[in-house]
């Protein structure tokens, strides 16, 4: 039996086998070093993704579609559902603090808050925006919890804590104004997620990213028996990518005190024809650390009056009349941190 893999003789046959394995042996150069410009892909960072994902009771989600009819010119993106990293309910709990030099150890490749997947391109780049003031401890448990859930579900994220300055009432949707101000500044988000600091996802599979639709993503809360206690709920942790938040010109910068701007929002997503997105009520499962009132944070008087009247004053009041005064900017390595003179009721 000939060795050799064509029926010809001598010389032709020779060199067409030779031809076949200069070619074969080119392209297994180019898939190996040089596929999608990445000659010996590095990074700063270590291949680490197999330590964020222990690999315990996976459930594909269901509340998500798998992309279909992938192009080749997406073959790179990462997954849309990365189902061998997400694991879908976890253990959550506030029992025993953590510190931060702790959280900071189990999160070495996080640079001023930022992450981003070196093995593939990430779908959308978030910034995450927390609302903030005096409140450590919990901002301890959200870094804690959150690093390694952002990235199982490899998303471009950056944490943004913002931090109101001084001892003037508390404006929660206007820090969240700022925030989105900032993060739009520093890098081309196109996606922006508003989490209070106490509220912690119970399943991974809830994904801190944006929608066709704005996202509820804290829908089934332990303080509130995982109900949604009203269609219309708002408040806790949302995302809206950059074009549904400048529809409903961001959000209103006059609550000041506790309550009312959550429903101000979503009022202006029903005014402006959007609708709310959510996940199921068992992946959309979350938790609030237990907490009582804060200085200064009374409930607002006013919010009922101002509630009625958003669809008057939503085309001024809003992403387009806010003013702040930044008071400084801190790198920390979970987070970046933008304390704001955001002025007084
Ligand atoms: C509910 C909503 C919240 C908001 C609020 C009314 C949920 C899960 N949460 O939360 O989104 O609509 O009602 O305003 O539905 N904060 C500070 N320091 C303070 C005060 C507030 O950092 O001194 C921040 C912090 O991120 C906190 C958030 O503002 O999580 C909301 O304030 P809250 O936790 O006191 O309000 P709560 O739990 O009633
Ligand atoms: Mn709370």
């Amino acid at each position: 039996m000939s060795v050799w893999p064509c029926n010809l003789k001598g010389a032709t046959c020779t060199s067409l086998f030779c031809l076949g394995a200069v070619n074969l042996t080119l392209a297994m150069i180019y898939v190996l070093f040089f596929k999608d410009g990445r000659l010996f892909a590095t990074s700063s960072r270590p291949a680490h993704l197999a330590m964020v994902a222990p690999k315990t009771n996976m459930v594909a989600p269901t509340n998500l579609v798998a992309p279909t009819n992938v192009t080749e010119a997406e073959m790179d993106l990462c997954p849309e559902i990365p189902s061998h990293l997400v694991v879908g309910p976890l253990r959550i709990e506030f029992n025993s603090p953590v510190s931060m030099e702790f959280i900071q150890k189990e999160n070495p490749e996080v640079e001023g808050g930022h992450w981003w997947p070196i093995d593939c391109i990430a779908r959308q780049k978030v910034a995450i925006i927390i609302p903030f003031r005096d409140r450590e401890s919990h901002l301890r448990y959200w870094l804690y919890y959150l690093h390694p859930i952002l990235q199982r579900q490899l998303l471009d994220y950056r944490i943004y804590v913002i931090n109101q300055y001084g001892e003037t009432t508390f404006n929660r949707a206007k820090l969240m104004n700022v925030g989105y101000a900032e993060a739009r500044k520093q890098y081309d988000y196109e996606c922006f997620v508003f989490s209070d600091v106490d509220v912690i996802p119970m399943d991974d599979r809830n994904f801190y990213r944006c929608y066709s639709q704005p996202r509820h993503i804290s829908v089934a809360l332990d303080k509130f028996g995982f109900r949604l206690i009203y269609t219309g709920i708002f408040g806790g942790v949302t995302a809206l990518s950059k074009k549904q938040f400048n529809t409903i010109n961001g959000f209103p910068n006059k609550y000041w005190g506790w309550g009312g701007e959550d429903d101000d929002i979503s009022y202006r997503l029903s005014f402006n024809n959007l609708s709310i997105s959510r996940p199921d009520m068992i992946t959309g499962r979350c938790r609030m650390i237990r907490h009582g009132p804060d200085l200064n944070n009374e409930p607002n008087p006013s919010r009922f009056d101002y509630i009625e009247k958003t669809r008057s004053t939503m085309a001024t009041d809003g992403i387009n009349s806010l003013e702040y005064k930044v008071i400084k900017v801190e790198k920390h390595q979970l987070y970046t941190n933008i304390t704001v003179d955001i002025g007084k009721p």
